[in-house]
């Protein structure tokens, strides 16, 4: 699967909320806050298995109600479409809105 392009990166990146690029490396990053550590990992094993689903896993750190969040697609060494994805279903999980 190919990189996002230029074109494609301009019109997505911009629309998803709170993330920012890595330094340094094709990837997009963001922090999740939440109530406590139960409800980070309950949002964590929603994640994870639609992550399962696609095929498409994240690189997280999370220290108790805080999770710290990499995407990036490793067999396309950088950002796909399927990263920007991934990060709007993790937003409206978060949200709740889903
Ligand atoms: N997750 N972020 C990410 N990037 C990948 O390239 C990837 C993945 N999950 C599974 C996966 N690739 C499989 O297709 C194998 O390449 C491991």
């Amino acid at each position: 699967m190919k990189p996002l392009s230029d074109s494609e990166r301009a019109e997505l990146l911009p629309a998803l909320d709170g993330w920012s690029l890595v330094e340094g490396r094709d990837a997009i990053r963001k922090r999740f806050v939440f109530e406590d550590f139960g409800a980070a990992f309950a949002w964590m094993s929603r994640v994870a298995l639609a992550a399962e689903k696609a095929g498409h896993h994240p690189e997280w750190f999370n220290v108790y109600n805080r999770v710290d969040v990499v995407l990036s697609t490793h067999d396309a060494g950088g950002l796909t479409r399927r990263d920007v994805e991934l990060a709007q279903r993790m937003d409206l999980y978060a949200s709740g809105l889903l």
